[in-house]
């Protein structure tokens, strides 16, 4: 019988490597896990909203129908507040920071995750996903919460990871020390190590951006897109295109095979000045996980992960994946010498 390492093992087996471990990060990813079995299943049965129910409707069994990202909300916050050894939690679904509720034991880890991202997938069975990072709390435990413990740097980062919800599910995460995913085996109901240590190729074939906005870039964007497309680059041949709107899933793709997503700012949109993407749910989560694989991902000057932030759903410029790509938008960007953001 080949080796099977569940989730579950291969964190035991990382807390027992940690002097003084206490078993609450392992609490707290056994939430994490099964929350993400419970929107896995839901999002599979995404298709049959015709027989069980329309979104606002009441279902067979008397329920009512949940939108899935609110659903994924829902279960994420239900789910992580039990698990004790939270202080707080921060979701893109909400506008504040998630106090647990009194009564409910607290620890000393923060939690921000983008319950179903991809939205515009969500009602076309393409793929989608929900992203998380996780933090220590910096103030004494014996005072009250302050937002600077949520709003820390990336760098401070414990772990990050995302759930993709594809033709498998699989998470994907990091605890410092790699990345590694596990591809759910439906049939036992665990995740299963399926790609051990993930290493993303130092340059890439793929680009990722969003096109259509074209002609909003600004000059260092169209010069970096032109890069990838032209066979003057590195690779000596265009880059191929690959966009699907699912941040987790181009960056997973991009993740193993190599390559950069884009999402620039967007100069000219008053609604989108430093991009889309939002740094504390999305960017930091990712670029914890692509430098741990050995890529990069900054704003298209500095990195990501050491960008002090100052509100909970601050949006930034990203460009993410194989070191040699993103280096190349660096080298762009700063020869233009201006920021550009
Ligand atoms: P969401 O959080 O509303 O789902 O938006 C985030 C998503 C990302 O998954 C994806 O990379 C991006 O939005 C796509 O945006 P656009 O349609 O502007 O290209
Ligand atoms: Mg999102």
């Amino acid at each position: 019988m080949p080796q099977q390492v569940t989730v579950t093992e291969h964190i035991i087996l990382h807390q027992n490597m940690v002097p003084k471990a206490t078993g609450q990060f392992t609490r707290l990813f056994n939430e994490i896990v099964l929350s993400a079995k419970i929107i896995s299943r839901q999002v599979n049965k995404a298709g049959l909203v015709d027989v069980l129910g329309f979104t606002g409707d009441t279902n067979v069994q008397g329920e009512e129908v949940k939108k899935l990202d609110e659903y994924a909300n829902r279960i994420l916050i239900h789910r992580l507040a039990r698990s004790g050894v939270l202080c707080a939690m921060a979701s893109e679904e909400n506008a504040d920071i998630i106090e647990i509720p009194h009564g409910l034991p607290q620890g000393g880890y923060i939690i921000i995750f983008d319950p179903l991202d991809g939205s515009s997938n969500i009602d076309v069975n393409v793929n989608i996903g929900t992203i998380f990072s996780i933090y220590r709390r910096v103030s004494p435990s014996s005072e009250p919460l302050m937002t600077s413990d949520v709003l820390q740097p990336g760098v401070e980062q414990v772990a990050a990871g995302y759930i993709l919800y594809g033709s498998s599910t699989m998470l994907v995460f990091t605890t410092g020390t790699g990345v590694h995913g596990f591809t759910l085996d439906p049939g036992v109901g665990e995740f299963l190590l399926s790609h051990p240590n993930i290493r993303i190729p130092e340059q890439g074939k793929i680009y990722s951006v969003n096109e259509g906005y074209s002609q909003y870039w600004d000059e260092p964007t169209r010069e970096v897109v032109n890069y990838f497309k032209s066979s003057e680059n590195n690779h000596k041949k265009p880059y191929s295109a690959r966009y699907i709107g699912s941040l987790v899933a181009d960056f997973h793709r991009n993740l193993l095979y190599g390559g950069i997503f884009l999402y620039p700012a967007d100069l000219r949109d008053p609604k989108k000045p430093a991009g889309k993407l939002r740094l504390l749910c999305e960017a930091n989560p990712m670029a914890m996980l692509v430098e741990q694989a050995g890529g990069m991902a900054i704003d298209g000057h500095k990195r990501i992960l050491e960008i002090d932030p100052d509100h909970l759903h601050q949006r930034v410029p990203l460009f993410i994946g194989s070191r040699d790509d993103v280096k190349k938008v660096q080298q762009i960007y700063a020869k233009y010498n201006s920021p550009g953001l």
